[in-house]
């Protein structure tokens, strides 16, 4: 197999540390990380476009099937468009807690304190909606693997907003096709995440859980 074939090739530069180096940064990640909380109330506080900017730009470094980067994030400040959304997610979210979802569900989320109201979407300063492209083009030249590839990108979304000091909350409203609507994104797109991002409120609460023990996710063979 011949690399040079299709494709222009650089080389990688490595980034050369120790094995202590690594020790202490991957310890120090996993501690910084572990300080990440989904925040629900939001402070109207205002957030430069630049640090959304950035953060967006690091979501587009995750890796995509065949380098296709099928993801759009559009960026909402505009109070009506905020307020238009909260209102039909709400709407969709009445529903869903007045029986659409299963006593199981309601059961599972009650720790979350979460019910259909939705006043983040007009308190937080930005919505980034995340839309994978299913395709590209008139030609419907083809994307592969979006789902795994934007929530790739997701989670370097969510780390960058961590890492910036700002707080965010993956909501799901569902069904979320109003936001096709709201936001007029063509055909080969369809809503993924909506992410609410801001500094949390001054008495922001979060409940108080546990992630998974190492040994319960972890399997050495
Ligand atoms: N989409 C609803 C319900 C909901 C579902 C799950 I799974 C959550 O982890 C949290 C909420 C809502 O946003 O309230």
């Amino acid at each position: 197999m011949n690399k040079q074939q299709n494709n222009a090739f650089i080389p990688y530069r490595p980034q050369f540390l120790t094995e202590e180096e690594m020790l202490e940064r991957s310890r120090a990640f996993y501690a910084f990380m572990d300080q990440r909380r989904t925040v629900r109330d939001f402070s109207d506080k205002p957030v430069p476009l630049e640090i959304i900017e950035n953060i967006i730009k690091t979501a587009g470094t995750a890796p995509s099937g065949a380098h296709k980067q099928p993801w759009t994030f559009c960026v909402v400040q505009d109070p009506e468009i905020k307020r238009q959304i909260r209102l039909a997610a709400e709407e969709e979210e009445y529903q869903s807690y007045h029986g659409r979802m299963t006593e199981e569900w309601l059961r599972d989320l009650a720790p979350l304190g979460t019910d259909w109201h939705k006043p983040f979407l007009e308190t937080a300063p930005f919505l980034i909606v995340v839309f994978k492209r299913l395709h590209e083009g008139a030609e419907k030249r083809k994307n592969y693997y979006v789902s795994e590839s934007v929530g790739l990108a997701a989670g370097f979304l969510l780390a960058a907003i961590h890492h910036a000091g700002l707080v965010a909350l993956t909501h799901t409203p569902s069904p979320m096709n109003f936001l096709q609507d709201i936001l007029q994104r063509p055909d080969n797109e369809r809503p993924f995440l909506l992410i609410p991002v801001g500094y949390p409120a001054e008495n922001a609460q979060v409940p108080d859980l546990q992630r998974k023990k190492l040994d319960e996710v972890l399997y050495l063979y």
